[in-house]
């Protein structure tokens, strides 16, 4: 049986030497882009040429109708996919394996669809703020593996974290971190719902009112520990470097955080300047204890302790040495190791986590806690797992996915000439320019080997000519057998940066607006200050503050009122309450003229607030197409001068 298996791995590994040769013209020149520095990782110098769209296929997707990524008409996905929606600010839920785009979830964005942005409650998460760049997603865990009640996700260009409930799948909270700039990695605690570390990319001066602008050897960045359950911000360690990717062990003692500024650089030259990196190693119970022990400072306007650990080892922070900019942390489901991805490096550092305490306690050095550190491929960004001892990484500027074996790689490092055995089982071409990847479960403990996803950042000549902007491509493989099999394309719209594969089972939203989320709360205290019955009134409520209340139901065909009267320039807040309780029911609100066009679920209350504009006659109606009667469900605004 091992025999076999190695003459297949070996077999596969000639395959995708053949297919170097193939298309070399394309690899050379990616190549030489890398070698001219760290742009061709960045920028679009990456993309291949025109003539390379006439070079020879890549390996060719199984037939869709024969293949096993094929979900026919009216079956159900296994999994759920979550898929960051990158600058869009968004979130998408995908089926996979069919990768069927199931819905998208409005988070940092404005929404037309269902109102996110302008409605009340949303407007008030926001504040003020229309835009988000969500890179990371990650789901509340218990014991290990999902617990199925919330989906956590960043955006990197206002520096927040926010919360879906999986309930009815929308944003319950919104939060921003302070003394922060470019969160980009996250991660969840995965033996409880507890913290969720987020790191800042970006270093700044730690008390940023103007002081030490051009010092930035003054410059740090914080690690942060949010309540995953009251999403408050509990503290921060501050450090000297920048914070990248972020990964937890399984056991609640440490989280990671990736670092390719060790230099303290402000410009490209500077941040690539030394081959030597680190992984930051934060040490959770040491931190909580000096929090305790009030051995925090509190930086500006903010009251958040913050532990400072810039410059050197300590109880809080321990710094392992890795090779040039590493990117991504992946933990191995079996909570053993950690991978650090070495992006300018063409190699996986391997961290084993039970030695950390160790290394600790000084008794080893942090670079003693690395047990292993395959080459795997030029651009090495992101590792995910099958559950079976096989680490796949993403290789950028390869344009590849590297399945490696992990035991494999320990016993190569330690071996006399550092290779023996090779670790690499296969090489799979990918469309082109792989990012993240993610497997299915792979972040859990149970990760279970089925499903493998590549996001792909150019797509090129995949698809349709779409204009200057092409879309992403997001690839799935099949892993359950000893070679990874290209199943499926799928192209986005820019750019998911990850995602994760969530098994069906674990996931059970509302069918019916469920009245149980913080949005609820807000209406139920309206109502009650407005003595109105929320689920029956249609009312008119001119309150003393100036603002109009018209609280109104829906019920197919109808409103609940056919018309009403207000004033121009009265503020005017409608609070819709759908009626209708069946599944898949939903109404909207929309007020002709005047920018109002908001969603309202069966079972669900929804309001937006607004100004009457000038007199006359203005139609609401229902942009939900509902019932046979859909196109009369409307009804007057009377603005009088
Ligand atoms: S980062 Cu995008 S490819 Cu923001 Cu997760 Cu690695
Ligand atoms: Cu209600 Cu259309």
């Amino acid at each position: 049986m091992k025999q076999s298996k190695s003459k297949l791995h070996t077999q596969n590994l000639s395959q995708s030497e053949t297919r170097d040769e193939v298309i070399k013209g394309r690899r050379d020149f990616i190549n030489s882009m890398a070698l001219v520095g760290g742009s061709a990782l960045i920028g679009v110098g990456c993309r291949p040429n025109s003539k390379e769209a006439d070079a020879p296929p890549l390996p060719k997707v199984e037939d869709q109708h024969i293949n096993s990524a094929h979900i026919k008409p009216g079956q159900l996905d296994d999994y759920y996919g979550f898929w960051s929606g990158g600058q869009s600010g968004e979130i998408r839920i995908l089926g996979v394996p069919s990768m069927r785009e199931l819905k998208r979830i409005p988070v940092f964005n404005r929404c037309s669809a269902t109102g996110w942005g302008a409605t009340d409650f949303s407007k008030a998460l926001l504040d003020g703020k229309m835009s988000g760049d969500t890179h990371h997603v990650h789901l509340s865990y218990k014991n290990g593996t999902y617990d199925g009640r919330y989906v956590f996700v960043n955006d990197k260009a206002s520096a927040r974290l926010a919360r879906v409930n999986c309930d009815t799948m929308e944003v319950d909270r919104i939060i921003s971190i302070p003394n922060s700039q470019g969160t980009h990695g996250i991660f969840p605690q995965r033996h409880k719902t507890g913290y969720v570390f987020c790191n800042a990319e970006f270093r700044t001066p730690p008390i940023n009112d103007g002081r030490d602008m051009n010092t930035p050897s003054r410059y740090g960045s914080m690690h942060t520990a949010v309540d995953g359950e009251t999403m408050q911000v509990k503290w921060q360690v501050l450090i000297e470097g920048n914070l990248d990717l972020c990964a937890t062990d399984y056991e609640g003692k440490y989280s990671f955080a990736t670092c390719y500024n060790s230099e303290g650089g402000v410009t490209l030259e500077q941040m690539m300047g030394a081959d030597q990196d680190h992984l930051y190693v934060f040490n959770i119970k040491n931190c909580e204890r000096a929090v305790a022990e009030k051995k925090t400072i509190t930086l500006g306007d903010s009251q958040i302790p913050v532990i400072d650990a810039r410059g050197k080892d300590s109880p809080y922070v321990m710094r392992v040495p890795v090779p040039k900019s590493p990117h991504g942390v992946n933990v191995s489901p079996d909570g053993k190791y950690a991978m650090c991805a070495g992006k300018l490096s063409p190699t996986v550092s391997v961290i084993k986590i039970d030695i950390l305490a160790a290394a600790f306690a000084k008794k080893i050095s942090p670079r003693d806690c690395v047990v292993a550190e395959p080459e795997v491929g030029l651009g090495p960004l992101h590792t995910a797992f099958d559950g079976k001892g096989n680490a796949y990484t993403s290789i950028f500027i390869d344009s590849v996915m590297t399945k490696w074996n992990i035991d494999k790689a320990i016993t190569a490092y330690k071996s006399s000439d550092g290779k023996t055995p090779n670790p690499i089982v296969q090489k799979l071409d990918v469309h082109y320019q792989v990012g993240h990847t993610n497997a299915s479960m792979s972040e859990t403990k149970d990760a279970d080997g089925r499903w493998l996803i590549a996001l792909c950042k150019f797509s090129k000549d995949r698809y349709l000519n779409v204009g200057p902007l092409h879309n992403e491509n997001d690839q799935l493989i099949d892993i359950s057998g000893d070679e990874m099999k290209m199943m499926h394309d799928g192209p986005t719209f820019p750019e998911p940066h990850d995602c994760v594969i969530v098994a069906k089972d674990l996931i059970h939203p509302s069918k019916i607006q469920s009245r149980r989320t913080p949005r609820f709360r807000m209406y139920e205290a309206w109502a009650k200050e407005d003595g109105v019955n929320l689920m029956k009134d249609n009312k008119v409520i001119r309150r003393k503050d100036g603002v109009v209340r018209i609280y109104m139901t829906s019920r197919a065909p109808n409103f609940g009122m056919r018309d009403f009267k207000v004033k121009t320039g009265e503020t005017l807040q409608i609070i819709l309450t759908n009626q209708d309780n069946v599944e898949d029911l939903s109404h909207g609100f929309c007020v002709s003229l005047h920018d109002v066009n908001f969603l309202v679920n069966a079972n669900d209350t929804n309001s937006m607030t607004f100004k009457a504009g000038k007199p006359g006659v203005y139609w609401y109606y229902c942009p939900w197409f509902c019932h046979a009667l859909h196109l009369e469900m409307r009804g007057r605004m009377f603005v009088e001068g």
